[in-house]
């Protein structure tokens, strides 16, 4: 028996279903039909007459991989059902007081008896909420997750943003930017604190007051701004530990200007409230560049000013002695965008809890830790002086004096030497001054963490080499991860209980580190077998999703090869592409016999493009227009497909990860911080292509350098390959394929041609010429693992089978152990 085919009535309820054997021929064999039957009924809770309700499916667990194994179901119908599935299968895992099952037969009660289809409901759906860009916040909820579930006390902040990152449509295979207005039709899981508010202030001026007979400087803001807290609890897995996410939302202040009402500009005082409110209004869209825009500037001190608020008046409420807030206190910086915070606790315990300086920076110097997601100096945030002394101008004093004091403290240390100097400095002269928040971090923070070991060399080596020499101690790497709960068990049921079932227990949800048991199964053929089984499955899911999203029909036994992230010159997409357009071009030109042989590819391609980013977009485009070309030559049917699948997001990442075979990871060695798609792909039984950049360096430690295809230049190569330039050797293919797409094979000749010149020879600054021609030989090595299933099996049990490190919840218990000293917390009741 291949398959059994389940027909729908209605949207949730099944009609009819019958089996069929390898070739598609339905089996009539009565008795054996009736145990599939049987099977399938009690799997979905039905009553074994094959009328069942798919909506009580899922009501208990292993259910999923029964019902996985056995349904095939067709078309938009199924496809609907199974996006209720697994929105179900997320939902009813941990529910002590069978709550949500009640809420779910209400739903089905709904549903059923509304005059609405499916798709009315789908129209309400609700989204993500997309308020980061890329790596940096996907990681920070996985922090989340890991924070809550390992009971350690620990609150997150941000903004609620009204417009998360942009949706991505694709007209004519370019990028357009459609906003993504979230909160439309409210969001249920936030709870709106309309009694925790802030004044923030801006702009003014800074007066010298007299206090006790001394000068002191104080801050009289022009415009302030009222920050409402919006909490999103985040439940632990299997604890009762639940914490917060704290958002604010900017809101008018309260306070009038009088003087506007009195003088009869009424119209004109409400515009200017409606101006206010719009800070927290949207997310920028660029996840490394830094522009100096103001609204940004203001972003970044409203949630600052708003949370440090907040945690003070908390210290308070319980403490009156600020020499205990270190005790009581961590402050970690997730990159340098709430950097402001360390001027803005200096002004909170200087002016206004009128601490000694020393004495206030002291403590300061104790609370703060600091992460850098970033490797290049040039991808660095800066805060032009200008912008920041008009926006707020005893914040800019203030850092003017923590450097001062830290260049005097500096000279005495290092001597003058002034380049070195004023290389630490926080503020940068030249054509814009400027303040470096990386600098000011580095210098108040008692540990600076890199993301990787990699990573942490080169901020060591490089990027942050003075302050190394001087602070060696402060410097750490944490190797981030990614939680399981989130990137297996909601995004893959059938893989989740596939993993119960062999490791004979769940323990792995809580304690990822048992995935390495799986290794002692890898030589059992049946558990191979149901391996490939959920692979294939998963696979199905997303073939499905490639036909609605795009009308392309993709064989299942083609190798799933996919790349998803941002799109960056420096993350390669277009190596991928070229290698693409090179495998065409090859079997373009090949014996009809020899096309046998080849392995089937399904190349799949997704990420948003910055706005403004004009490289990036193009490669989008010639994504595209590459696509249009392969996908329709009839002559190359199965052998190649490309899609691009737009509008990259974490729940299209849900689907598309647990569906692939191969996943690319390419970035020019020291580019890439960490990465953290590989992880989600590596527990799922993918295998990675990948340079040996940033954790894959690690990911080789664990799962062994047999299980994975890496290639390319070694990060100690990069800058002597660079520093030959135009003389750096360069394969044929690649000229090749260049040649190509300059020469307009593709279309749209003028529009790539920019695009071609920034991998020309002695240009080519991502090395993608140099790197090509291992990365051909990668390739060719996945696809030869890949004609012995049972080879590439075993690759992908080991794969998941060393993922374990990479949980975030190793990442925090270092975090929590090493940088925070903090202690798990346990709810009491
Ligand atoms: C990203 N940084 C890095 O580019 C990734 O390598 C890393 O895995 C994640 O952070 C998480 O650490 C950013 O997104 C940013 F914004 F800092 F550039």
């Amino acid at each position: 028996i291949d398959r059994a085919i389940v027909e729908f009535e209605g949207d949730f309820f099944i009609k009819r279903f019958f089996v069929t054997d390898s070739h598609g021929n339905k089996i009539e064999d009565l008795e054996n039909l009736e145990r599939i039957k049987r099977a399938l009924a009690e799997a979905i809770g039905g009553d074994g007459d094959g009328t069942v309700s798919v909506v009580k499916s899922t009501a208990n667990r292993g259910i999923v991989v029964r019902r996985a194994g056995l349904v095939e179901g067709f078309g938009e119908r199924k496809a609907k059902a199974e996006r209720m599935f697994s929105l179900m299968d997320g939902f009813l895992k941990n529910d002590p007081f069978s709550l949500q099952k009640d809420i779910l037969h209400h739903v089905e009660y709904t549903v059923a008896r509304s005059r609405f289809n499916f798709d009315d409901y789908e129209a309400y759906q609700e989204g993500d909420a997309a308020l980061g860009n890329g790596g940096l916040a996907r990681f920070s909820a996985c922090q989340m997750d890991s924070l809550a579930t390992l009971d350690y006390p620990a609150w997150g902040y941000g903004l609620r943003y009204e417009y998360g990152l942009f949706r991505q449509i694709i007209v004519d295979g370019f990028q357009h930017e459609q906003p993504d207005y979230w909160l439309n039709f409210g969001n249920p899981w936030e709870i709106e604190r309309i009694h925790v508010t802030y004044e923030v202030k801006f702009y003014g001026t800074v007066e010298d007051v007299d206090r006790n007979g001394e000068k002191h400087e104080v801050w009289i803001p022009g415009e302030t701004v009222e920050a409402v807290a919006y909490d999103n609890p985040i439940p632990g897995y299997g604890t009762r530990n639940t914490i917060n996410l704290r958002l604010w939302a900017a809101k008018p202040s309260n306070h009038f200007d009088l003087e506007a009402y009195n003088t009869g500009d009424y119209i004109n005082s409400i515009v200017n409230r409606q101006r206010t409110e719009s800070i927290s209004n949207v997310l920028y869209p660029d996840d490394r560049s830094h522009q100096g825009k103001e609204m940004r500037l203001k972003q970044q001190y409203f949630f600052v000013s708003a949370s440090l608020q907040d945690i003070i008046r908390r210290f308070k409420e319980a403490h009156n002695n600020f020499d205990e807030l270190p005790e009581k206190v961590a402050l970690h910086l997730n990159d340098t965008h709430p950097s402001l915070s360390i001027a803005e606790i200096m002004r909170i315990l200087v002016d206004e809890e009128q601490l000694d300086w020393n004495k206030a920076w002291n403590i300061v110097c104790k609370i703060f830790s600091f992460t850098t997601h970033t490797v290049v100096a040039e991808g660095l945030e800066k805060i032009p002086t200008d912008l920041l002394g008009s926006l707020l101008p005893r914040h800019l004093q203030i850092l003017y004096k923590i450097n001062s004091n830290f260049m005097e403290e500096l000279k005495k240390r290092i001597g003058l030497d002034y380049n070195r100097l004023s290389r630490m400095s926080i503020v940068e002269e030249g054509a814009v001054k400027s303040i470096r928040m990386a600098n000011l971090s580095i210098i108040c923070s008692h540990t600076v963490n890199g993301v990787s070991k990699l990573h942490s060399d080169t901020l060591k080596m490089r990027t942050f080499k003075d302050f190394y020499e001087l602070w060696p101690e402060k410097f750490q790497y944490t190797t981030n991860g990614v939680t399981q709960r989130r990137w297996i068990v909601v995004s893959n049921p059938s893989l989740c209980a596939l993993l119960s079932k062999w490791l004979g227990t769940e323990a792995w949800i809580r304690n990822a580190d048992l995935l390495t048991g799986l290794r002692d199964h890898v030589d059992n053929t049946g558990f191979r077998h149901e391996w490939k089984m959920v692979k294939r499955l998963n696979k199905m899911r997303l073939a499905e999703y490639i036909e609605t999203m795009s009308g392309v029909k993709v064989s299942l036994d083609a190798m799933f090869d996919v790349q998803v992230k941002r799109i960056h010159e420096y993350k390669r997409q277009l190596l991928n592409i070229f290698g693409i357009i090179h495998r065409y071009d090859c079997l373009k030109n090949m014996d009809k016999n020899d096309r046998t042989k080849v392995v089937p590819r399904v190349c799949i391609i997704g990420g948003k493009a910055a706005p403004g980013y004009e490289i990036a977009k193009k490669i989008i485009k010639l994504c595209h227009a590459v696509a249009e070309k392969i996908n329709n030559d009839a002559d190359i049917g199965d052998l190649l497909k490309l899609v691009f699948i737009p509008d990259y997001n974490v729940s299209v990442a849900e689907m598309v990860i647990p569906g692939a075979d191969l996943s690319q990871h390419l970035s020019t060695a020291g580019h890439e911080a960490s990465g953290t798609g590989s992880m989600k792909f590596l527990m799922n039984g993918c295998l990675l292509l990948a340079t040996a950049d940033g954790s894959t360096v690690e990911i080789i430690e664990e799962i062994g350098s047999d299980n994975l295809f890496l290639f390319g230049a070694k990060v100690q190569e990069v800058a002597e390959l660079r520093e030959k330039g135009g003389a750096l050797k360069v394969p044929l293919q690649f000229a090749r394929v260049l040649r190509m797409v300059r020469d307009g094979y593709f279309g749209d000749k003028d529009y790539f041609k920019s695009l071609c010149d920034t991998v020309e020879v002695g240009n080519d600054f991502y090395l993608l010429g140099s790197d090509f021609g291992s990365y051909l030989e990668a390739q060719a090595a996945a696809d030869k693992a890949f004609v012995e299933p049972e080879k590439w099996t075993k690759m992908s049990i080991l794969s998941a089978a060393g993922s374990g490190r990479f949980s975030s919840d190793r990442t925090i218990r270092e975090y929590a152990e090493r940088t925070w000293k903090i202690d798990p917390c346990q709810c009491p009741f």
